[in-house]
């Protein structure tokens, strides 16, 4: 392989999806994409709220099996699994996941489209058990949401492998791999000053908000915030405590090239530093279904992002 496309969060935006491959030259053999040089590496989040998630599913997957691409999990896979996982006797619940109006909401796509296929989607989650939760490369690092030195390391020290399985699944949320997986997939969310919460535009009240790990001096709240949707003003100006900033977590500014996606970036693509890069772009709410088309580069460039208008 000379080199690698890092495809942000399809969704189930199929069509976009092919539009984007085909732009970058992959075409369809043997009933996979491929190209003769280049391997696609996808971010995570196939699955949930587009319209065609078993299509985008059988499509990475194909091109997975035949060494046309690679893909990490993002963290509606890892809610994926836990909704669909009866959970243990005695645990006082029936699902990993319970199953509230809120999960259900979340996955509701899913299920639907899936309605008529039930063990392809259980085999769709079989799947997703090989599937890493990061990738460390001698060129790059890709993670869904947030690349986190000390939990990669105990994580791999522990378990030798970058994947999860469905004993780490029943673990409770305060154990070592729930942790990591939590913070790898969701990233670093930070809980608002003073138990305040704020409205998003999907809706829902939060307690959190989806945070920078790379900001290497914030002062207030608003330095770390790191999604579409702004904080309240009052908590935009809300200074930051010594022991907040030193819990905000760094990926320094010398570190190999790190690829994420999960953030619903909008506007023109382009690095978040000179070496992190985030390659979703809100494709599923008519925003760019997004690939970084790297070389040999140390810095990115922004000339490197290839994408397409969303058209699902
Ligand atoms: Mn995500």
């Amino acid at each position: 392989m000379s080199g690698f496309d890092f495809i942000g969060d399809v969704h189930g935006c199929c069509d976009s999806l092919i539009a984007l491959l085909e732009k970058l030259g992959y075409q369809k053999q043997n009933g996979a994409y491929q190209h003769a040089e280049r391997q696609a590496i996808f971010l995570g989040d196939l699955v949930d709220r587009g319209p065609k998630i078993r299509e985008t599913l059988h499509l990475v997957r194909a091109m997975v099996e035949q060494g046309n691409a690679q893909m990490v999990l993002g963290n509606h896979e890892i809610s994926c699994i836990r909704y669909l996982t009866p959970a243990r006797p005695g645990s006082g619940r029936e699902f990993l996941r319970e199953h509230t109006e809120r999960t259900t909401f979340m996955i509701s796509e899913t299920l639907r489209q899936f309605e008529q296929h039930q063990a392809e989607l259980d085999e769709f989650v079989q799947w997703f058990y090989q599937l890493p939760l990061f990738i460390e490369h001698e060129q790059f690092r890709v993670v869904h949401a947030c690349w986190d030195h000390e939990h990669i390391q105990r994580f791999i020290e522990r378990y030798q492998k970058p994947h999860i399985d469905e004993e780490m699944m029943h673990q409770p949320l305060s154990s070592m791999a729930r942790q990591a997986i939590e913070l790898l997939t969701r990233g670093a969310n930070m809980s608002l000053p003073g138990g305040e919460a704020m409205t998003t535009s999907d809706g829902f009240s939060r307690r959190s908000f989806r945070a920078k790990f790379w900001h290497d001096s914030p002062e207030v709240y608003g330095d770390l915030v790191f999604q579409p949707d702004p904080l309240p003003k009052h908590i935009h100006h809300h200074p930051l405590t010594d022991e907040e900033r030193q819990q905000s977590i760094r990926y320094a500014a010398h570190e190999r090239p790190l690829f994420v996606g999960h953030y619903w970036c909008q506007g023109e693509p382009k690095p978040i530093t000179d070496n992190i890069a985030c390659v979703d772009y809100s494709a599923i709410n008519g925003g760019k279904m997004v690939a970084y088309r790297m070389g040999q580069e140390s810095c990115l460039d922004k000339a490197n992002f290839i994408w397409v208008d969303a058209r699902d």
